[in-house]
């Protein structure tokens, strides 16, 4: 298979995919996307949004169906429990990540990155001189742009943070007993929730909040256990480096 998945690698819908296929240790290549233009998936007759995967001929759009097509194409190791209600409960988990936690932390997170700039260096700004002098002008052309993609205004975040607030004790209570959401081994569920934990990492409102301290050391250790990366928390003092940088990221 010359698996190949379409990324923009502080994405973290992107994660969990990538966290799949490695969890399958299913050989890929990265193909980074431009995320102004998209080009490299549209190319491809996809919508734009990222991860895709493409294997072959097959074009496949979003974690959640990759997900389902590499459990489908490589059974082992597997992503689901083989049992139909301990895969009804892992597929409801990913969904409910898919469709409310990840769209809820990346509002909060690049709310607070919009307004910590700095926190965007590597990224989507660049971190180092000459063009780093570019940032000023840069930041007034995506601050709004993003602000309506991920429709970041101050009522949606209000029902982010109310959402997350109701729902984070729910996955901390689940973790608690077992360290995994569903069973007493890793799966979709903790891979989607791990991944999508991760922009909190910047947000202070809830990664200093002591009420969440043994989520976040779950999401860390069960990262670090599968050398993934991970934001920088931003515990104290001025914002931390934002995402880790890969050499052949995005911006340098
Ligand atoms: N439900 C999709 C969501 C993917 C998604 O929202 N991707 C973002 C990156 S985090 C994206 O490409 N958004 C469109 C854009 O930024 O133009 C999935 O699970 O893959």
């Amino acid at each position: 298979m010359g698996l190949v998945l379409y990324d923009i690698f502080w994405s973290h819908f992107c994660e969990k995919a990538r966290w799949c296929l490695d969890f399958k240790r299913l050989p890929h290549r990265v193909q980074r996307v431009n995320p102004f233009t998209r080009r490299e998936v549209t190319d491809l007759g996809a919508r734009g949004d990222v991860p895709v995967l493409r294997d072959g001929g097959k074009v496949i759009e979003g974690s959640a169906a990759i997900a389902a097509y590499l459990e489908e194409s490589c059974p082992d190791p597997p992503l689901l429990p083989r049992d139909a209600a301990g895969r009804a409960e892992v597929l409801g988990l990913e969904k409910k990540c898919d469709e409310e936690l990840g769209l809820d932390t990346r509002r909060v997170g690049y709310q607070v990155a919009l307004e910590n700039p700095a926190l965007m260096e590597g990224t989507l700004l660049w971190s180092r001189a000459p063009k780093r002098w570019l940032n000023g002008p840069m930041r007034r052309v995506l601050e709004p742009r993003l602000r309506r993609k991920f429709t970041i205004f101050p009522q949606e975040i209000q029902r982010s943070r109310d959402r997350l607030r109701a729902f984070l004790p729910v996955l901390q209570e689940r973790v608690a007993a077992a360290g995994f959401l569903v069973g007493r081994t890793l799966t979709l569920a903790d891979i989607a929730t791990s991944s999508f934990l991760d922009p909190l990492e910047i947000v202070p409102e809830f990664v200093r909040d002591p009420a969440y301290a043994p989520l976040f050391a779950w999401k860390r250790s069960l990262a670090r256990a599968h050398g993934r990366r991970q934001r920088t928390p931003w515990l104290s003092g001025p914002p931390p480096p934002g995402y880790p940088r890969r050499e052949n990221g995005w911006r340098g």
